[in-house]
């Protein structure tokens, strides 16, 4: 049984999408990242010293713990052999466009939605570089796509990773105009049975409404402010 200590983010959906896509038992524990600040409780810093979600621990490695949800994706991947081939050439391949999520995707998409959804000053520059840079890594990742059905051989933890930021381009305010291909991968992962059942664990508020995204944006907000 694999403890996940999570919330409804991109980096907690990873998580549990993969866990769900592996059919591994877990138990979810939903951290409260805003007012309880539970993410910072000293319980939760000796699962991960870095205070954020996602966090796992394997009860049946003697509690081993992971933090990092790219690090939690490699591990739960040779735990099992699946979501990751096991020659070098293919690891190396999910690793690499899984590295470029965790060192592109999310720090650029993670900046640009503290910008242009959550500060309360709109500093244009800041936004159009974040912005500008995540749009670049898209048109790399419609390279890709162009003539692979996935980023790295079969669908895999890179999938996932990178996946579970894109699907999110309108929150961040970039667009996915002219980037047919990034926009069929989109499509055919929200497809999959886990993929949805992994983003009800748990499940984002909606911000369907312009009322409900600017809900969203001001919780959010105030957690980023509590720090
Ligand atoms: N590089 C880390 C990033 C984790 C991260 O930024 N988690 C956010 C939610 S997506 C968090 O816990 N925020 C609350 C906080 O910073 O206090 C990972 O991929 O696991």
């Amino acid at each position: 049984m694999i403890d996940l200590y999570t919330a409804a983010t991109p980096n907690g959906h990873k998580v549990s999408i993969a866990l769900e896509e592996l059919a591994l038992p877990y138990e979810l524990h939903h951290l409260d990242l805003g007012k309880k600040q539970e993410q910072k409780q000293d319980w939760f810093l000796k699962i991960n010293p870095n205070g954020r979600i996602p966090a796992i621990v394997d009860r049946d490695e003697g509690d081993f713990a992971v933090f990092e949800s790219g690090a939690i994706l490699i591990y739960l991947a040779e735990k099992t052999g699946r979501l990751m081939p096991s020659d070098t050439k293919g690891r190396s391949q999910v690793i690499q466009w899984l590295m470029f999520q965790m060192g592109g995707i999310g720090p650029m998409m993670g900046q640009a939605n503290v910008f242009y959804r959550y500060w309360h000053e709109k500093y244009q520059p800041a936004i159009n570089r974040y912005q500008n840079e995540s749009r670049r890594l898209f048109e790399v990742l419609n390279g890709r796509l162009k003539d692979h059905e996935f980023l790295a051989g079969d669908y895999s933890i890179a999938d996932i990773a990178n996946w579970c930021w894109v699907k999110g381009y309108d929150w961040s305010g970039v667009s996915v105009e002219g980037l047919e291909p990034l926009q069929r991968w989109i499509g055919a992962i929200r497809e999959r049975p886990a993929v949805q059942r992994g983003l009800l664990r748990p499940a984002s508020k909606p911000s369907e409404t312009k009322e409900d995204a600017d809900k969203r944006a001001a919780e959010i907000r105030d957690t980023i402010l509590q720090r």
